[in-house]
């Protein structure tokens, strides 16, 4: 076997000039979505399965978020009708413990989330933590994203971000709602106050999440645990069929806005 010769000087060159293409493409979005949990890649699976143009910032070198951890270390998720559905659709085996009730998985629920979302269009970049949110007024919108390397934030260093625009950004950071967070503390006229979430219940948790998901400040969406933490809704622990639909529906409010 003859092994085809690539000089370093030609990897750095390829590796810079199709990262640096890249960069200049999604510098413009139609969805940015920050969190590559499981309702951030349920949102970003959607919307880039509707035509949008869709990036996904994920702190981590990682995908799937809380998915990976299971429940307390165990690999196995539950997930309740009709989010079982999703899971079909990118065929993710199901073992039904009653009606409408299946355990799943975690690391082929996250894999194969995650290759659908790819496969859809969206393009997830690792490594990057959202620090901040750009906005404009007349008329008061959040129109992109601050975007800062993770690595470059856990070294403390002091290193302005880059900026990427939206038209609409969606919140899946999970339990803190970062990006919430920071547009509420730092654009009071956006009214957004956080409550917090509240202790678990599963049962009622997982309707009002996905009920509650949506558009929270013009362009700016919540999904998953971040819904929780701004609308003060119970914890549901390891069901995750809320986080899918979570960001579906962020997803189709998305669609049905920018087609407005
Ligand atoms: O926490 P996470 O999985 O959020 P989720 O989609 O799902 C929650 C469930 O996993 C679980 C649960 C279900 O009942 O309670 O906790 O709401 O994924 C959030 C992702 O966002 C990344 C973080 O690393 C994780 O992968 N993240 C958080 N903050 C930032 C971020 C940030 N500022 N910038 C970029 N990524």
């Amino acid at each position: 076997m003859n092994i085809k010769q690539v000089d370093e000087i030609k990897i750095t060159r390829y590796i810079l000039k199709a990262t640096f293409e890249d960069w200049m493409d999604f510098s413009v979005n139609d969805v940015v979505i920050v969190g590559a949990g499981p309702s951030g890649l349920a949102a970003a699976y959607y919307s880039a399965k509707a035509g949008l143009k869709t990036t996904v910032f994920e702190r981590r070198l990682s995908f799937g978020g809380g998915i990976g951890g299971g429940a307390m270390l165990f690999h196995k998720i539950v997930i309740e009708s009709p989010a079982d559905e999703i899971l079909r659709e990118i065929g993710v085996k199901l073992q039904k413990f009653e009606e409408g009730v299946y355990v799943v998985d975690s690391s082929e629920f996250m894999a194969k989330l995650a290759a659908a979302t790819i496969d859809a269009g969206a393009k997830i970049i690792h490594g990057v933590t959202v620090d901040d949110v750009i906005f404009r007024e007349n008329p008061l919108r959040v129109t992109g994203v601050a975007v800062e390397w993770t690595a470059t934030q856990m070294a403390s260093l002091h290193v302005d971000p880059l900026f990427i625009s939206a038209k609409a950004v969606v919140d899946a950071t999970g339990h803190d709602a970062e990006v919430i967070s920071v547009a509420s503390r730092k654009i009071p006229e956006l009214g957004i106050v956080i409550p917090g979430e509240k202790s678990a219940y599963s049962e009622i948790a997982e309707q009002l999440t996905v009920e509650q998901s949506g558009e929270v400040a013009p362009g700016l969406y919540a999904a998953g645990m971040a819904v929780t933490e701004i609308k003060a809704i119970p914890r549901m622990g390891p069901i995750f069929g809320a986080m899918l639909l979570s960001g579906k529906k962020v997803a189709e409010d998305i669609i049905k806005n920018l087609q407005a």
